[in-house]
């Protein structure tokens, strides 16, 4: 490894630059990528999604080509950190948040189980917002993560997206997807040539009307005015057009018959923002001498939709008109769809795919127009059968199926918690890495005190390596004595991060009134809220200002610590997910289809403290009981209260006076004198006026719950036993598994 590093670098590695080593690095992986066997079959996937949420990939890929340690220690020989490395490189967030990472997790595993599948995107210049806090409040700045040399190799491919008034040319950009001790895969991602990054101004903001110039600028522009929606048109057009004439051209080129296409394609829709590739496919194909009817089958075999989301602005209904002015060419064969629909199913407007106000529905085109509809949890998938899409489990039940997302072991283990994996290979040997279901053999070991002494270790190397980044990103020290209560995610009212804020006053105000907790507290959120999202920002805003409360205040923060990290993104996640006690994974049930984030924790050594909500249904099931702390109203419950309109949070406010008491706080004399009135009042008038997502109906249940945790904590050996029977059982949360199932099911690749 030295002599080839030397090689690269030209010099000494002990001469040379950080920057130098990084380039030395992402070129020899580069070409080790090369050296490796691409997947190959009869059949082959394509993975379209606009989002895929990669992180950094220098250790990743080191990892998976097993050489991580070797360059590590060739490193250190000559004084120089592979950290530093590593900070080098930038984050390419090119995602929102679960559904982005899954994806990523998803190549990962697709590359390491050898399977003939790649994925296919956009080359956003600038990721997700980066997240600054000003005033407490969350502002958005560009993040642009393409450096001079970067993972992008630009190929010589091009093609003709034609739109109503004009025609791109895109470019196609691949990146190498290293499996896991395997051959190389790609991501695929479009851009175009005539793309102007000057555009952007004051923030994130831009000119949202010069097509040519912006359309690959930004992941998810602001889309709260027509103008914004119209470019997510543009963009996931451009995106599914360049994706069917690449899947054309590569399967014409395996010199099979255009009318097998079926056989030997296969189409995943991540979520309904790709679903234009249907009509798209459709139109390709009948250009190409294909009759319409004939190219509806094949489509339809071709085709399979994964869900989501239950939440309904989530759920893309476009305007016939703004599609007439971006794609008018689609809306012939849009029609068509919708006219065979409505006469097959006597024009039922459940089922129709253009409503009676001229929107047309992504999810339904998906549902009819494709093989296969899954959701990404089994409670999920069972709420989209019995629930949200019922009308159509009714006419199509043999199309749906569950898959329970999963996470790739590699970063979140491998990579993200080296402490964990010595001490496993210690333990139980190393072949979990091959077979995460491995892990269970730590269910066999005589786990004596000894023994949980030194996993305890572990937990508090992880906190330790946590307090100092936080001390580096934040300039805030953290108590590494202290029970780490970790909630990170996107914000989101349904995934309640304002009922963790009442809980945090609760304290604050227990600590006031003389109650002081056995073992400190350290809180700790990271989250982005959509810049449009107002309530979103106003609970940023108060845990915020609740952070200055509480430093602000010595006696309290000799027992809690709040600390919202700025900027939560996939690097950050790695430090946080090893450090954690207890994951709050505390949406309201029925709302978060699965969580990944829930596995991340589960893998690491952290105990749940969560709602029978999404993947928590099975993490519950498998950990048992003693294992997990779960509280609040089960799904039906839920579901039940939505259909009768019968949850009142005025009531809850009025009838209990400990909630009033916390819920007040929000616009106590303390909260007003740091914060900003009119988002707290608003937060406050929202909690006990609207409260659409029920913060108020759990409170008191995750009060008493998380408070048996923290007890149980203080029970080093026992708390000790948890960790070790999440870890036993996360085997069953690799995306390894996800995937092996959904070749099983829908691709059947080999
Ligand atoms: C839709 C229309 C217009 C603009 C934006 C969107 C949009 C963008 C992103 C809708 C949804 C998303 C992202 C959704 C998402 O991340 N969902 C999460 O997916 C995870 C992986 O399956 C689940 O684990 C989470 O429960 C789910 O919330």
């Amino acid at each position: 490894m030295k002599e080839i590093l030397t090689r690269y670098l030209n010099k000494n590695i002990s001469d040379a630059s950080t920057e130098e080593i990084y380039i030395a690095l992402l070129q020899y992986v580069k070409d080790e990528a090369k050296n490796k066997p691409m997947a190959k079959g009869d059949r082959k996937l394509y993975y379209i999604s606009c989002e895929f949420l990669i992180g950094k990939l220098l250790s990743n890929n080191l990892i998976n080509l097993g050489i991580y340690d070797e360059v590590a220690s060739v490193l250190k020989e000559n004084g120089k950190d592979i950290t530093d490395v590593e900070e080098f490189e930038n984050e390419p967030s090119l995602g929102n948040g679960g559904l982005g990472r899954l994806a990523a997790c998803f190549l990962d595993s697709i590359a390491t189980l050898g399977l003939n599948g790649d994925g296919i995107g956009l080359n956003y210049h600038y990721g997700l917002f980066k997240q600054v806090f000003n005033d407490n409040r969350q502002c958005e700045t560009p993040n642009p993560w393409i450096q001079n040399k970067s993972w992008l190799t630009k190929t010589d491919d091009h093609f003709t997206i034609p739109f109503k008034d004009f025609t791109l040319t895109s470019s196609l950009y691949d990146i190498d997807v290293i499996g896991y001790k395997n051959g190389t895969n790609k991501l695929h991602l479009f851009d175009i040539d005539t793309l102007d990054e000057n555009m952007v101004y004051d923030g994130i903001n831009f000119d949202k009307t010069q097509i040519e110039k912006n359309l690959t600028l930004f992941l998810y522009p602001d889309d709260s005015d027509k103008n914004g929606e119209l470019l997510r048109i543009y963009q996931q057009y451009f995106m599914v057009s360049n994706a069917a004439q690449f899947i054309l051209r590569e399967y014409m080129l395996t010199e099979k018959p255009l009318s097998e296409l079926h056989k030997h394609v296969a189409v995943q829709i991540n979520d309904t923002h790709p679903s234009m590739v249907i009509p798209e496919l459709i139109r390709l194909l009948t250009e190409k001498g294909i009759d319409f009817d004939t190219a509806v089958d094949m489509v339809t075999n071709i085709c399979a939709y994964t869900n989501h989301t239950i939440l309904a602005e989530a759920l893309e209904k476009w305007p016939v008109d703004y599609l007439e002015q971006v794609v008018p060419h689609l809306m012939p064969i849009i029609r068509k769809l919708d006219e065979r629909v409505k006469a097959k199913y006597n024009n039922n407007p459940e089922l129709a795919i253009i409503d009676e106000q001229n929107r047309v529905h992504m999810a339904r085109m998906d549902m009819h127009y494709g093989y296969s509809i899954n959701g990404v949890a089994y409670l999920h998938t069972e709420i989209l059968k019995n629930e949200e899409l019922k009308p159509f489990y009714d006419i199509y039940p043999e199309k749906f199926n569950n898959k329970t997302n999963g996470i790739t072991f590699r970063r979140w283990l491998l990579h993200c918690n080296k402490p964990l994996v010595k001490w496993l290979d210690e333990k139980i040997g190393a072949d979990y890495r091959e077979n995460a279901e491995n892990l269970q053999k730590l269910l066999d070991i005589d786990f004596t005190e000894e023994l949980s002494k030194e996993l305890l270790a572990v937990k508090t190397e992880n906190k330790e390596n946590l307090a100092r980044y936080i001390k580096a990103k934040e300039n805030i020290d953290i108590d590494t004595n202290s029970i780490f209560d970790i909630q990170v995610k996107r914000l989101h009212e349904y995934k309640r991060q304002q009922m963790n804020l009442l809980f945090v006053i609760n304290k604050y105000l227990e600590i006031k009134a003389g109650k002081k907790p056995t073992t400190p507290i350290t809180f700790i959120f990271g989250a982005k809220a959509a810049p449009a999202y107002i309530i979103a920002k106003d609970i940023i805003h108060a845990i915020l200002t609740l952070q200055r409360i509480i430093e602000n205040d010595a006696e309290v923060s000799k027992y809690i610590k709040l600390v919202m990290v700025e900027n939560y993104n996939v690097t950050y996640a790695e430090k946080l997910f090893p450090a954690c006690d207890i994951s709050e994974q505390i949406s309201l049930a029925s709302k978060e289809a699965s969580g990944t984030g829930n596995m991340k924790f589960m893998l690491n050594g952290a105990v749940t403290l969560g709602t029978e909500d999404g993947a928590n249904v099975e993490i519950h099931q498998f950990v048992g009981d003693d294992n997990i702390y779960i509280f609040g109203k089960d799904s039906d419950t839920i579901i039940d209260k939505y259909k009768n309109s019968s949850y009142k949070a005025l009531d809850y406010y009025i009838d209990d006076e400990d909630i009033r008491k916390m819920v007040d706080f929000i616009i106590s004399p303390e909260m007003l004198k740091i914060g900003d009135p009119r988002m707290l009042l608003r937060l406050h008038a929202e909690l006990i006026q609207k409260d659409w997502f029920m913060t108020l109906i759990d409170l008191k249940d995750y009060i008493v719950t998380k408070e048996r945790a923290y007890k149980d904590y203080e029970n080093r050996y026992e708390w000790s036993k948890k960790m070790i029977m999440n870890i036993a059982k996360a085997g069953f949360f690799s995306s390894d598994r996800t995937i092996a199932e959904y070749n099983r099911d829908i691709w059947k690749l080999k």
